[in-house]
């Protein structure tokens, strides 16, 4: 789904779409600062300089076209925040093969599925991370998914597979992407079934981040600490580690965002930003009192994924001593920030506004009607960096587009008289655990797959740290063995699934409230699971 002509020459006009690819963007960085560092990674105290990324991008790029990996190919990529992950996506956009960004949670049913579903000619994975054997996934995988030619393994033991670090191979003269051409496919929360990628290109991602830098104070001089999973879109690009190394700033890898381990990481390397979702933010917040270790270089803590209370966003300046920056974005496109000088009451109690003067915004009724100024209604959004549809999904595209190009978020929003948006909820059936995000009838339909279970419903419901938790409501079959809880858990984290999708708590009915059409009620059935009950 193209950017319409007439939209494409207006973002060119107008500046937002500058005609850089990545993969000439970091020929450019190296060649003007080649002895910079770009990329640190604490766990073998690996300094990677902007010339020594670009080499290795090259030879990796050279390895894989080798290998008959070429331009358009979709290549799976689920890497912890190591090195690597830059070497690989970057080799993949010099040859203009498509990233798949996965992330290191998705077990075998989601990495399948990607494979799939893509077509994808390559699998790109750690040897093992967090105590969890990726050459185990792969080669099931491998085995089930025919395209799958190659599976590459970075760090450690490569296995039956092929090390990453055997592929490098001299540089070779590539034609590579137009900026107008795709540059990765990213994962969208999704609220059906089976998630939906995201086609983004050079163009308008590159404005996402050079749009991001201005706002959040990104320069050569920023230190970037990358605490979240590095493929997600929001440690990625707002402003993310593909911001800084835009801004030829560093990048520090952190390979997980506890305070004991990402602390001693900001004083030793000096980190200016870093951005987190709200319960680790809550978990920063409080750490920070007791640390002996030095936070003072932090300017920015950006703070998104799901809504940031207003409480908890008042604690951040007086515990980390730096500006609370709130991001509310997507993965579709639309970003809105806070601005680093808008009033203390702006930036605990709104979401931010749009990156672009280009964004549009709507605020409609359940009839696409736009609200009076102030209502409350769904968020309708078009711009040079929003997508005008999925990829290879026209049947979706046609329910999460109007037609005129609008994205339906899904989320529920009111703006403030000064343009910002407050975040009041969501239309989407769709849970969102803490920033991670789950499609209710993604779980439903594994629940269903056991041969006990009759039907069953997943709602959200409010937990102090998460924000919102898992419930799985659950009607046995007439004559089944009784089930315990834990049972259907173990199902569901059996059959290959992220564990941040197994339900939380699973409560068994007898029947699910009804709407006045007799439709199953997720309202009811959200304000039965708010009642304090006991945790299973
Ligand atoms: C409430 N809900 C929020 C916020 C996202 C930057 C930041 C976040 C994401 C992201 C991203 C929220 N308050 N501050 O891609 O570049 C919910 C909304 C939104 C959905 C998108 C980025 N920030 N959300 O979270 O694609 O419901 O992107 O539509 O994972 O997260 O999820 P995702």
């Amino acid at each position: 789904m193209p950017y319409p002509a007439e939209f494409a020459e207006r973002y060119r006009a107008r500046g937002y779409w500058r005609g850089e690819t990545f993969g000439a963007m970091l020929r450019e960085r190296a060649a003007a600062h080649p002895d910079r560092i770009a990329v640190v990674d604490p766990a073998d105290d690996r300094r990677w300089t902007y010339a020594g990324l670009d080499l290795r991008a090259d030879r990796l790029a050279a390895g894989l076209v080798a290998r008959g990996i070429g331009k358009g190919d979709r290549v799976v990529v689920q890497l912890p925040n190591i090195a690597e992950f830059f070497e690989v996506i970057f080799a993949l956009f010099r040859i203009g093969a498509l990233p798949v960004f996965a992330l290191p949670a998705h077990r075998e049913t989601e990495i399948r599925y990607f494979c799939e579903f893509t077509g994808a000619a390559a699998y790109v994975v750690a040897a093992e991370h967090g105590g969890y054997d990726y050459r185990e996934l792969a080669a099931k995988v491998r085995a089930e998914v025919p395209t799958l030619r190659h599976v590459f393994v970075a760090g450690g033991e490569a296995g039956p597979f092929e090390a990453l670090s055997d592929v490098p191979d001299e540089p070779v003269e590539l034609t590579g992407p137009e900026p107008g051409d795709l540059a990765f496919l990213q994962l969208s929360g999704g609220s059906t079934g089976v998630p939906k990628l995201i086609p983004r290109t050079h163009d308008d991602y590159i404005y996402s981040l050079w749009g991001s830098n201005e706002l959040c104070g990104v320069d050569q001089d920023s230190v970037f600490l990358c605490a979240l999973p590095a493929a997600h879109n929001f440690p990625l690009s707002s402003p993310g580690s593909l911001g800084a190394l835009y801004a030829g700033a560093r990048v520090v890898l952190c390979p997980q965002p506890s305070p004991e381990v990402a602390f001693p990481l900001i004083e030793r390397e000096r980190v200016t930003l870093t951005g987190l979702v709200p319960p680790l933010a809550l978990v920063w917040t409080e750490a920070a009192a007791t640390t002996p270790y030095d936070l003072s270089s932090l300017d920015v803590l950006l703070v998104g994924g799901a809504k940031f209370s207003e409480e908890a966003a008042r604690r951040v300046r007086p515990a980390l001593g730096c500006t609370l920056q709130q991001v509310f974005g997507m993965a579709e496109g639309l970003v809105n920030y806070t601005r680093l000088d808008d009033p203390e009451e702006t930036i605990v109690s709104t979401q931010g506004r749009p990156i672009s003067p280009d964004d549009e915004i709507r605020v409609v009724d359940d009839h696409d009607e736009d609200v009076a100024p102030g209502g409350t209604g769904h968020l309708l959004t078009r711009g040079p960096y929003t997508i005008r549809g999925y990829w290879r999904a026209p049947e979706h595209n046609a329910r999460s587009f109007t037609a005129d190009g609008f994205y339906r978020t899904g989320d529920i929003v009111r703006l403030t008289p000064t343009g910002h948006l407050v975040v009041e909820g969501r239309a989407k059936d769709q849970i969102n655990r803490g920033g991670e995000k789950i499609a209710a009838e993604e779980v439903e339909n594994h629940i269903l797959a056991h041969p006990s279970v009759h039907d069953a419903n997943v709602v959200g419901e409010p937990d102090p740290y998460l924000g919102e938790r898992t419930c799985a409501y659950v009607i046995l079959r007439a004559g089944a063995e009784p089930l315990k809880p834990v049972a259907v858990k173990r199902f569901v984290r059996e059959r290959g699934l992220a564990a941040y999708k197994v339900p939380d708590r699973v409560e068994f009915v007898d029947a699910f409230p009804q709407t006045g059409v007799g439709k199953v009620s997720k309202k009811d059935l959200r304000a039965g699971a708010a009642a304090p009950e006991p945790r299973t």
